[in-house]
C-alpha cells in the first residue's frame, strides 16, 4: 500500500470515428478512469456507487456528443421544418440505462464496471436520481415522444423548464402523506450542458407606450419593469440505434444582475438582493398539482418565462442561418402541450410584430402556420384561466395582442352568426362573466391550426362538449392523435426476460417495430410458450415483492394475482373505489362466504397533489385498509394490500412488468387517455377497465374476450347526472356494499375513530361527483370473474400474451409517426457521420 500511485493515463480515442468511436469496454474503462481522475477528482480505489455512477455517466454522454453535434449540424447545414415541443414538464426518468440502450453498449458497460470491481450494473443505475420535472402523464408523454421522435430521426427540440425541485417526494407517516422537497440536483447531474452563451431576456410587468417608428407609424412598445435571464441546459435526447440525437432544451432562471446597483447605492441592501431572489424563484420548483389550475401569479411568470425564451431562441436560429423570420412557419413547427404554453401564441404575435417588425396580417399568418395546440383534460378545474387584472400586471402588451386578436375573431364570429351575442359571449378569449379572466384554451384553439385530443374519446368529445362551437366553426382544425409510449423504456429496458423472450421468437427489430408482436398470436395455444411468457411474469415479480418487503416490510407472495392501481391519486381516477371492494373482499374471507380461490396483493402507487384534501385522504384510507388487512391471520395467504410509497418513472420500471391486474377504472368521460393502461398491455398484463380513454381503443385492439370491462359508459354517467343522480339507490340495491360501508363508519379501518373517514364517505353516499356507488356492484361482479380466470393458469397467460402481441399500436413510434404526418408535416433527416473531422466541425 505504499507502492506510488500510478498516473499514467491513456489517450483519447478518436471520438469522431463512428467504428472506433471508443464503445468497447475497454474504451469506456479507459473513459470512467479519466473522469474519475479529472472531472470527480477521485481515485478508483476510493470510488463510491456514485462516483462510478457518474465516472460511466460522463463516459457515456462523452459518447453521444458526436451524434449530438452532428444532428444539430445537420439541421444547420441543410435547412428544414424541426418540431418545437413546448412543455412546461418533462419527465424523463434516469438517463444511463436509456443512454446505454440507445447506443447498444449495455453489455460493454457491464464489463467496464466489473474492472472497478461491481458485479451488477443494476447496483449503479440504482443510484442515479431521477428528475422529477413533471407531474404524471402529461409530462410522461412529453418524455416518450422526445425519444420516439430522435428514434424516427426527426429533428426536434424539446422546450421546457429546469426546475431546481422536482415534483415532492413522498414519504408515507402514520399512513398520510408527507411532502419533501426533491432536491435531485444535489450529487451532480451528468446529463446536462449548460450553454450560458445562448442566455435569452425575458420581461415582465412594467407598461406599454405608443412610439413613431422611422416611417412615422404609430407602434406600441412594451416597457417592462422587471427581468429575468433563461440559461439554457440542453439535455442530450438519442434515438435507439440512430445517429439521430435531439435535444431537450431547459431553461434556467437567473437574475438580470447579481445585484440592482441603484437600490444598493442609496443603502438598500436588502431591496437590492430581493429582485435577484424573485428571478431565480422563477425556475425554482414546479408546481404539484396536475389536473387543477391554481392560477398563481408565480405559475404564469414561469410559463412566459419558458415559452419567450423558448421563441427567441428559435427566431435566433433563423436570424443565424440568414433565413428571414417570415419563414418561421416553413422551419419551426410549435406544439403546445396543454395550454401552459398557450402564451405563445401572443409571445410570437409580440415578437414578430414589435420585435421584427412585421404587419399583422403577415404575422397572423406566420403564427397561425406554426402553432399547434394539444388538449389533455376535460376537467373544468383543469381548464387554465388568468385574472385580466393579474394578466395586465405581468403582461400588459400580450394584453394588447389578444384583445387585437379577440377582436379580430369575435369579427368573423359577427358575420358568420349575425345578432347571436351568446356565441360571441361563449367563445371570447374572454371571460366576462364574474371577476373576468382570459381562458388559455380559447386562446390556443384560435392561434393554432390543429387541435388535437389525446385518445379517440377523449378527441370526440373535445368536439361535442368542450369547444362543440369552434369544431363547427372549423372542423378541420379538430383531430385525434391517441397517445403511446416508447417501447425502449417501457418494455426493453424494464422487462429484460421478456425482451428476450420477444427477441427470440419475433426477432429484435420489435423494438423500432412493435407491430411485429402480433406474430405471437401463433403461439397463444402453445403451452411451453405461455410457460416461457409466464416466468417473465414470474421474475417481475420476485424483484417487485422483494422491494415491497425493503419499502415497506410487507411480505407478499409473488404466485398471488397482483393487482396494481399505480397513477396520481384522484378522485375520477377513483382509487377510492379500488379500496371499497378490496373491504367487501376482505368481509367476504371474514364471513366465510368467499369462495376465495385467487389470493390477490393489492398494490397502490401514486401521489396527491399537497393541498388536495380528498386525494390525501384517500391515501391514508388505503393505509387504513392495509394495517387491517395485512395484520389478520385469517387474511394471510389470500389478501395483502400495499400502498408503494413515492410513485416515480424508477419505481415504474418495476411496477409494469410485475403486474397482472391493472386496474383503469376511471368515471367514464375523466380520463383524457391514460398511458399506464398501454404499459401495463405491453407487459402482459390484462385490464380490468371502465370505456374511458384509451381504453376504449386497447379494448378493441385487444378484442373484448381479453380486457374485463365494467361500469356505466360516458353517455350513462351524463344521462344519470341530468336526472338527478342519487348514489343511494344504488346503495339500497347493494348488501355488499352497505356492509362496507357501515365497516367503515365504526371506525373498523381508523383504530375506532368515526371521524375519520367521513368527509370521503359524505362525499360518496352524498353528491358522489364519480359515481363510484353507480359502478360499485358491477366492479365487484368483474372482480370475481377475474378470479376465476386466475385459477385457469392457461387461460390468463394466453390473454396475457394476446395483450402483449396486441400492444403495438400504443408505441409512442405510431403516435409520433401521426403528428409528422397529419399536423406537423415533418418528415424524417437521417443523420450521417463521417470519420473526417472537418465534415463534423
Ligand atoms: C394527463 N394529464 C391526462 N396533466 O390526465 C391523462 N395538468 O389522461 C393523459 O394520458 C396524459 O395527460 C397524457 O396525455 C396530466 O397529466 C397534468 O399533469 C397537469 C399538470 C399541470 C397542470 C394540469
Amino acid at each position: 500500500s505504499n507502492e506510488p500511485f500510478d498516473l499514467r493515463l491513456p489517450t483519447p480515442g478518436c471520438y469522431l470515428d463512428p467504428e472506433k468511436a471508443g464503445m468497447d469496454s475497454d474504451a469506456l474503462f479507459k473513459g470512467m478512469t479519466e473522469h474519475l481522475f479529472f472531472t470527480l477528482g477521485k481515485l478508483a480505489t476510493s470510488a463510491s456507487p456514485h462516483d462510478l455512477y457518474m465516472a460511466l455517466s460522463y463516459a457515456v454522454k462523452d459518447r453521444l456528443m458526436t451524434r449530438y453535434l452532428a444532428s444539430q449540424e445537420v439541421i444547420r447545414k441543410k435547412p428544414q421544418k424541426t418540431v418545437a415541443y413546448l412543455s412546461a414538464e418533462f419527465l424523463i426518468g434516469p438517463q444511463l440505462s436509456n443512454n446505454l440502450l440507445n447506443l447498444g453498449i449495455t453489455k460493454e458497460a457491464e464489463d467496464a464496471l466489473k474492472r472497478f470491481g461491481i458485479e451488477s450494473l443494476s447496483t449503479i443505475l440504482e443510484v442515479e436520481e431521477e428528475p422529477g420535472l413533471g407531474n404524471g402523464g402529461l409530462g410522461r408523454l412529453a418524455a416518450c415522444y422526445m425519444e420516439s421522435l430522435a428514434s424516427l430521426q426527426v429533428p426536434a427540440v424539446g422546450y421546457g423548464i429546469r426546475y431546481e425541485f422536482g415534483i415532492f417526494n413522498q414519504l408515507i407517516r402514520d399512513g398520510w402523506q408527507v411532502e419533501v422537497t426533491d432536491k435531485w440536483l444535489k450529487g451532480g447531474w451528468p446529463w446536462e450542458l449548460p450553454q450560458p452563451d445562448e442566455s435569452c431576456f425575458v420581461g415582465f410587468g412594467g407598461r406599454t407606450e405608443s412610439y413613431r417608428d422611422d416611417k412615422g407609424k404609430y407602434r406600441s412598445r412594451w416597457v417592462p419593469s422587471e427581468h429575468a435571464i433563461g440559461v439554457p441546459h440542453d439535455v442530450p435526447v438519442l434515438g435507439y440505434r440512430v445517429n439521430t440525437c435531439d435535444r431537450l432544451r431547459l431553461w434556467r432562471a437567473d437574475a438580470t444582475e447579481s445585484f440592482d446597483f441603484y437600490a444598493f447605492n442609496i443603502g438598500d441592501y436588502y431591496g437590492a438582493v430581493e429582485e435577484k431572489v424573485a428571478s431565480e424563484t422563477l425556475s425554482k420548483v414546479l408546481y404539484p398539482n396536475d389536473g387543477t389550475d391554481e392560477g398563481r401569479r408565480l405559475r404564469l411568470k414561469q410559463q412566459h418565462f419558458f415559452v419567450s425564451c423558448s421563441l427567441q431562441d428559435m427566431l435566433r436560429s433563423l436570424e443565424k442561418r440568414s433565413i428571414p423570420v417570415t419563414e418561421f412557419a416553413n422551419h419551426w413547427t410549435v406544439q403546445l402541450n396543454d395550454t401552459h404554453p398557450a402564451i405563445a401564441v401572443a409571445e410570437l404575435m409580440r415578437l414578430l410584430i414589435d420585435q421584427y417588425q412585421i404587419g399583422w396580417d403577415k404575422a397572423w399568418n406566420i403564427t397561425t402556420s406554426s402553432v399547434a395546440y394539444t388538449n389533455h383534460t376535460l376537467l373544468p378545474e383543469a381548464l387554465e384561466k388568468w385574472d385580466l387584472s393579474l394578466f395586465s400586471d405581468l403582461l400588459p402588451r400580450h394584453l394588447e395582442i389578444i384583445y387585437e386578436i379577440n377582436w379580430r375573431f369575435l369579427q368573423q364570429l359577427r358575420l358568420r352568426y349575425p345578432g347571436d351575442d351568446k356565441i360571441l359571449q361563449k367563445l371570447s378569449i374572454i371571460d366576462e362573466e364574474g371577476s373576468k379572466s382570459v381562458r388559455m384554451a380559447h386562446l390556443a384553439t384560435i392561434g393554432a391550426h390543429h387541435i388535437n385530443g389525446v385518445a379517440a374519446l377523449h378527441s370526440d368529445l373535445i368536439k361535442r362538449q368542450l369547444l362543440p362551437e369552434f369544431a363547427e366553426l372549423w372542423p378541420e382544425k379538430f383531430t385525434n392523435v391517441t397517445n403511446g409510449v416508447t417501447p425502449r423504456r417501457w418494455v426493453a429496458l424494464a422487462n429484460p426476460s421478456l425482451s428476450n423472450l420477444l427477441e427470440k421468437e419475433v426477432g429484435p427489430d420489435w423494438i423500432t417495430n412493435m407491430e411485429l408482436l402480433k406474430k405471437l398470436e401463433n403461439k397463444k395455444d402453445d403451452a411451453n410458450f405461455l410457460q416461457e411468457f409466464e416466468e417473465t411474469k414470474l421474475r417481475g415479480k420476485r424483484k417487485l415483492a422483494s422491494f415491497i418487503h425493503t419499502k415497506t416490510g410487507i411480505l407478499v407472495d409473488p404466485s398471488s394475482l397482483f393487482d396494481v392501481q399505480v397513477k396520481r391519486i384522484h378522485q375520477y381516477k377513483r382509487q377510492h373505489l379500488n379500496a371499497l371492494q378490496i373491504i367487501a373482499q376482505y368481509l367476504r374471507i371474514k364471513n366465510g362466504t368467499s369462495n376465495y380461490k385467487a389470493p390477490r396483493t393489492v398494490i397502490f402507487g401514486g401521489k396527491a397533489a399537497p393541498g388536495y384534501f380528498m386525494a390525501k385522504l384517500i391515501i391514508r384510507f388505503i393505509n387504513g385498509i392495509a394495517d387491517v388487512v395485512n395484520s389478520d391471520p385469517d387474511m394471510e395467504g389470500l389478501l395483502r394490500v400495499v400502498f408503494l410509497p413515492d410513485y416515480n418513472v424508477k419505481l415504474g420500471e418495476i411496477v409494469y412488468p410485475a403486474t397482472d391486474l391493472s386496474e383503469q377504472i376511471s368515471t367514464a368521460g375523466k380520463e383524457a387517455s391514460g398511458t399506464g393502461n398501454m404499459k401495463f398491455a405491453m407487459n402482459g398484463a390484462l385490464t380490468i377497465g371502465t370505456l374511458d380513454g384509451a381504453n376504449v381503443e386497447l379494448r378493441d385492439l385487444v378484442k373484448k374476450e381479453n380486457f374485463f370491462l365494467f361500469g356505466k359508459t360516458e353517455s350513462e354517467i351524463m344521462h344519470l347526472k341530468n336526472n338527478s343522480y342519487s348514489p343511494k339507490t344504488f346503495i339500497e340495491k347493494c348488501p355488499e356494499l352497505q356492509e362496507v360501508i357501515r365497516l367503515i363508519e365504526i371506525g373498523h379501518f381508523s383504530n375506532g375513530d368515526k371521524e375519520l373517514f367521513k368527509p370521503l364517505l359524505n362525499s360518496l353516499t352524498g353528491n358522489d361527483p364519480f359515481f363510484v356507488m353507480a359502478d360499485f356492484e358491477d366492479y365487484l361482479n368483474k372482480q370475481d370473474e377475474v378470479s376465476n380466470f386466475w385459477n385457469n393458469k392457461k387461460a390468463w397467460n394466453k390473454m396475457a400474451l394476446l395483450n402483449t402481441a396486441r400492444s403495438g399500436y400504443f408505441s409512442s413510434d405510431r403516435s409520433i409517426r401521426e403528428y409528422c404526418e397529419s399536423i406537423w408535416k415533418v418528415s424524417p433527416m437521417p443523420v450521417e457521420i463521417t470519420c473526417d473531422i472537418e465534415e463534423i466541425t
